[in-house]
């Protein structure tokens, strides 16, 4: 039996208890379907990274069962994709993927419905015959031949992705300096705008570059592309092709990120996000797993701010997941960050924005947190499952996986102490 056919096997079981709190919910809604339908259309990118057990400096326990290439890591892609019908494409790093035929890839990956988000270039880590070294990082380095070897592998990135029918280029840089005086940090930040042209001016005609900024890690005195300020510098120097990328976990604790996303939003300079959760720093925890209400503040000035722009919500920015972690199952921990991503977007379409308005020009502060919270409380999960069911997607995907003995499966199938590749 197909796997379709097994979900769908299992949804029968559960289908009228859904349907009693679905029209419970639905009752108390103006518009149930307008929200069904921009859920079905919803997709967030899987990294193809995540899909094995993360590890720290520590250690790293294997689950077992993880993908030992490409074509395994879009295999589980697919599998995610087939229970929650919003995981449609993957987002590969290079040089850890490395992509080999990129028809035959293309292909495989199309036979799980798949297609291929941005490409994310490396410079964080020498490769093995590489011939200049990034300990002193890559495109803001003092060196002009390790910068233009950097850019060289940015191309490369670039060419690859082209192959796969990527539309753009992920740039995370690890440069920065570990002591007050290393660094100049106006040449640094120089080099980096003259390497990112030149990575820029390879850009094809449909393609963008997505700038991502982190505040500490590996560097932890200065890091040159360090908040979005310093990203959004050079995306605005570099051009309409150039962007600001936000990833949850890069932030000082408590920083008001809904407010960053708002701002890069007015200014059409939102590249998109790589969602995570933490609680000290770059955790890269299970997508709302320690601040869900963050993560629905966030997603509330989205809605507020692509709605102004008459941007469309599931194509406009980029929407993928970054994290990876070491005791969760790494195919069940992306099914519950996907589920609260779109929990926390459906939460977000419920905000009643002709009151909220109303009651900002009023300065009624009391008003606009009950606005908020009154959607924020709504349990939306019988919308997003029934979202989910009429893409022929799981009712609940963590219980089918586990019940399918789908992990089970994919030990028996590559053996229980596989180490996936690039962690
Ligand atoms: C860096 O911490 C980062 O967020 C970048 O997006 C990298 O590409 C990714 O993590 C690698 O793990
Ligand atoms: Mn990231």
């Amino acid at each position: 039996m197909k796997l379709t056919e097994k979900i769908q096997d299992l949804n029968d079981a559960g289908i009228s208890q859904h349907r009693r709190k679905l029209d419970f919910v639905a009752a108390g809604l103006s518009d149930p379907e307008g929200i069904i339908s921009k859920l079905r259309k919803f997709q967030v990118a899987i990294p193809s990274w995540a899909l094995g057990t993360g590890g720290t400096r520590f250690g790293r326990f294997s689950g077992g069962g993880e993908p030992r290439n490409l074509e395994e890591k879009i295999a589980d892609v697919g599998v995610l994709h087939a229970l929650n019908r919003s995981g449609g494409s993957i987002s590969l790093h290079i040089p850890w993927d490395i992509p080999g035929n990129a028809e035959e890839i293309r292909a495989h990956a199309a036979s799980w419905g798949l297609r291929f988000d941005a490409v994310n270039s490396n410079t964080f880590q020498d490769q093995a015959g590489q011939a200049l070294s990034y300990k002193f990082g890559s495109l803001h380095h003092v060196d002009k031949s390790v910068r233009e070897q950097a850019v060289q592998h940015n191309i490369e990135v670039i060419r690859q992705g082209e192959r796969l029918g990527s539309k753009a280029l992920s740039v995370w840089l690890s440069d920065g300096s570990n002591f007050p005086g290393q660094l100049n940090f106006r040449s640094a930040f120089e080099n980096t705008l003259e390497s990112l042209q030149q990575i820029y001016a390879a850009l094809p005609a449909d393609w963008q570059v997505w700038v991502e900024y982190k505040p500490f890690e590996p560097n932890f005195y200065s890091t040159t592309i360090g908040d979005w300020g310093q990203s959004l510098l050079l995306a605005n120097k570099l051009g309409p092709k150039a962007a600001t990328l936000v990833d949850l976990g890069h932030h000082l604790p408590n920083t008001n990120i809904e407010q960053i996303v708002s701002l890069l939003l007015m200014e059409g300079k939102l590249a998109g996000f790589h969602f995570n959760d933490s609680k000290y720093g770059d955790d890269d925890l299970t997508v709302g797993c320690i601040n869900p209400y963050q993560l629905f503040l966030i997603f509330s000035e989205l809605v507020e701010g692509m709605d102004v722009r008459k941007m469309d919500h599931a194509s406009a920015i980029g929407w993928m997941i970054d994290a990876s972690h070491n005791v969760k199952d790494p195919i069940e921990d992306l099914l519950q960050s996907v589920e609260a991503i779109k929990i926390a977007y459906a939460q977000a379409l419920l905000v009643n924005r002709t009151e909220l308005q109303a009651a900002q020009q009023e300065n009624d502060a009391v008003r606009c947190q009950e606005i908020l919270q009154d959607a924020y409380r709504t349990d939306v999960r019988p919308l997003v499952a029934e979202a989910r069911l009429r893409e022929e997607g799981a009712l609940d995907p963590v219980q089918a996986f586990r019940k399918l003995g789908i992990r089970q499966e994919l030990i028996r199938d590559r053996g229980s102490d596989t180490v996936a590749t690039g962690l």
